[in-house]
């Protein structure tokens, strides 16, 4: 089939990836998070067509695309394609105002890196799709849509996170939602004289999504377990360590060390939010590692990779904090380096890691940025 590559775009959006400062597995627990969008994008072009139902959709960096009949939206085999299709199955359970239209995608967004290419795909079609159709979808309602479309679609039982930061950022401010009332706070961060250094160790382990699940489900038995003794407890959110200490035995280890990590991260977040108010980066860099820690060694989301970078950050002072960042199994470290010490730190733990495990890491810095919008002329 042929596909139109190349079009003066009726719509442009661009649709950012994401980082987040501290509180990681804690969207599906209805903890807190503090994301932020970054720079790094995915730009949708979108154009009506004259069909009523047929659709186009043409990725650039893989250079292939699909053709969806709006009337027999089903998932593919094709994973890329399902956070498409997820969004529109739910846009179709919404509405029947969207008709046929042509759509390409460039990504700038590693894929598989830990910063939500999937979560930037999916809010920045929903977004275009609100736009180019006058769908009426608020902002929350194109978050909240595309979390489900991932999760019916792609299979990823995914929090809120990263569909939030993805469309509700402001540059500048990171933000620190409260992911069981959705409330949130827009918190100005300048980090100066630090940078955040994102480090890719360009592995993916793809147990991912599949471990993902099992995080979650292990921790809904957590829950189960402790809403025996404490019938208020809906959510690891309600409980407290000296509870889950309590009930350890009953859980078992592995339930135990995963409900630990999250119920001792939710006070991270907090811990962190208090020190970011007042400059104190010493403390949030230990906070990182902190949580890196229980990442690795209770809630085991980590890899070889991602800790040895940890580590090696540790021998060097202008670090003042680094962890897995996302999932985790690969991916991303977020790392606090000084700013005069950012190409030399990053000419050594290049070196290393290379000596290492024989791959190359690449880099960028994050800077907090603006959520999903429209490219104006
Ligand atoms: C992935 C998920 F999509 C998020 O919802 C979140 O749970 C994150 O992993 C871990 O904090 O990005």
């Amino acid at each position: 089939m042929e596909f139109l590559k190349y079009f003066e775009p009726e719509l442009t959006v661009r649709s950012p990836g994401r980082i987040n400062i501290i509180g990681e597995h804690a969207d599906y627990n209805m903890g807190y998070v503090l994301p932020t969008a970054i720079g790094k994008k995915i730009t949708f072009k979108f154009q009506r067509n004259d069909s009523d139902r047929i659709c186009h959709v043409y990725s650039m960096g893989y250079d292939t695309g699909f053709q969806i009949d709006l009337s027999v939206i089903a998932p593919s085999n094709t994973e890329w394609e399902n956070y498409i299709l997820g969004v529109l199955n739910e846009i179709s359970l919404k509405t029947d105002k969207v008709r046929g239209f042509d759509c390409t995608i460039e990504s700038r967004l590693p894929i598989g890196s830990g910063v939500s290419s999937s979560a930037a795909l999916e809010c920045g079609f929903a977004y275009g799709l609100n736009e180019l159709f006058d769908l009426e979808l608020t902002r929350m309602e194109i978050v909240e849509l595309s979390q489900r479309a991932e999760h019916n679609y792609v299979g990823t039982k995914c929090g809120i996170m990263d569909q939030f930061a993805s469309v509700m950022s402001k540059e500048g401010n990171v933000i620190l939602l409260d992911c069981e009332s959705l409330e949130f706070e827009y918190i100005p961060i300048d980090l100066a004289p630090y940078k955040i250094l994102m480090l890719n160790t360009n592995v993916s382990h793809n147990l991912a999504s599949g471990e993902y699940n099992t995080r979650r489900a292990e921790c809904e038995a957590g829950v189960a377990v402790l809403k025996k003794f404490h019938p208020e407890v809906n959510s690891l959110r309600q409980a407290t360590e000296a509870m889950v200490i309590q009930h350890r035995d009953t859980m078992g280890e592995k339930v135990f060390n995963r409900c630990l990590y999250i119920v001792q991260e939710k006070e991270r977040v907090l811990e962190a939010v208090a020190a970011l108010k007042v400059n104190d980066l010493q403390k949030l860099g230990n906070l990182l590692y902190d949580t890196h820690d229980g990442l690795s060694k209770l809630y085991e989301v980590s890899c070889p990779e991602l800790d040895f970078l940890v580590d090696f950050s540790k021998t060097n002072d202008a670090v003042l904090g680094a962890r897995l960042m996302g999932g985790g199994f690969g991916g991303c470290t977020i790392n606090l380096v000084h700013e005069d010490a950012v190409a030399d730190y990053l000419q050594s733990a290049s070196r290393a890691y290379k000596e290492r495990f024989n791959i190359e890491l690449t880099a960028f810095e994050a800077l907090p940025s603006e959520g999903t919008s429209i490219k104006l002329p």
